[in-house]
């Protein structure tokens, strides 16, 4: 892919950052239009307002959406939303996809390739908090703490204790997925003597850490499972009935990646069946919806798909999705492609 070509408004290449907090000047030059495929956070929506000729999809009827679609130069949107070939096909100058999130399996990349248009995301910048959350839902299911919570404030403390927990330290944990944020929380994992397996493509040799060749075999030798792989087609159900089975009655699964990893009706029959022992979700196949038979079981600890959602972090994550949009249109190349882009964008 080649690096887009500066748009009317390109800069100079010493030029600042469009300023995010000024609306451009009376008289300037039309900014690009960008196209919001949803509501996305107070975070980002100010800045994109300030600086481009902002039209949020959801807004926008069949005739509007006809009325623009030959002037929008950029897409954004967060990690859980859809880009379809439908809508980039719509699209005759779009020169740019911003997401909002590290996960980008809501966009089409085939259709986004064949077209050349550049795709970007906000990694690393997420890592820590991620990490830290799948260690939270890790303590959280081995110690049972929502339950022990729930406990003490109906009132049982005052008839007997609670059942005893699970031990985390020490434990085995396995991760499906190596990546950024999985070695950040295995570096964690380490400080409660964990002993870290992990499956990926391939194996990472320089990584002090046990490799399995399958999710099943990785299943099978741990205590602790945690899902922290790309969501997308390549990686629908890759946690299914077979590895849940491998996990064993013991075993706890942990996912903090996307619903889409998980085969969720086989996790509900397997804990139901008391065929693994517990869960910690922070992501669900068809969010906001979560079943009932999900939130019927108390071995379960749910969280809304809160893996990024801190203040700091989130602030960086619009900050990133903002200026890979204004290097863009300032003729510069953008800070963060995704794996498919790089180095088909200009080198940096
Ligand atoms: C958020 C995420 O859901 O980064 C991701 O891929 O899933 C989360 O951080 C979202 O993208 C925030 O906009």
């Amino acid at each position: 892919m080649s690096a887009p070509a500066p748009g009317p408004l390109s800069e100079p290449d010493s030029a600042p950052l469009p300023n995010p907090n000024s609306a451009p000047a009376p008289g300037s030059a039309t900014p690009p239009t960008v196209l919001a495929v949803a509501h996305l956070s107070s975070l980002l929506m100010p800045q994109l307002q300030a600086a481009f000729d902002l039209q949020l999809l959801p807004d926008l009827d069949d005739a509007a959406r006809a009325a623009i679609a030959p002037r929008v130069r950029a897409i954004v949107g967060s990690g859980d939303s859809k880009v379809p070939a439908a809508l980039i096909d719509q699209l005759p100058a779009l020169e740019l996809i911003s997401i909002m999130g590290v996960g980008y399996d809501g966009v089409d990349m085939a259709a986004a390739l064949a077209r050349g248009v550049p795709v970007t995301h906000t990694p690393d910048v997420l890592n820590d908090d991620v990490a830290d959350l799948a260690l939270g839902l890790l303590l959280s299911t081995a110690r049972q703490l929502p339950a022990a919570d729930r406990f003490l404030r109906a009132g049982h403390w005052l008839q007997g204790n609670m059942p005893l927990a699970r031990k985390l330290s020490g434990a085995r944990l396995g991760l499906v997925g190596i990546g950024r944020i999985g070695q950040s929380i295995a570096k964690r994992a380490l400080a409660f003597d964990m002993r870290i397996h992990y499956t990926a493509r391939s194996a990472r040799p320089q990584l002090p850490y046990s490799f399995h060749a399958s999710v099943q075999g990785l299943a099978a030798a741990v205590d602790y499972l945690v899902v922290i792989t790309p969501g997308g087609a390549g990686t629908r159900h890759l946690i299914d009935a077979a590895v849940l089975h491998a996990l064993g009655p013991k075993g706890i699964l942990i996912n903090v990646a996307r619903g889409s990893v998980v085969d969720q009706q086989a996790l509900i029959e397997a804990l139901e069946a008391g065929t693994v022992a517990g869960a910690g979700l922070d992501v669900f196949e068809d969010e906001p919806r979560v079943p009932q038979r999900l939130l019927d079981l108390h071995k379960v600890v749910l969280t809304p798909h809160i893996g990024s959602a801190t203040a700091a972090t989130r602030q960086a994550m619009a900050d990133l999705t903002f200026a890979n949009l204004a290097e863009h249109f300032a003729g510069r190349p953008v800070r963060t492609p995704v794996p498919e882009c790089q180095n088909k964008t200009e080198p940096r």
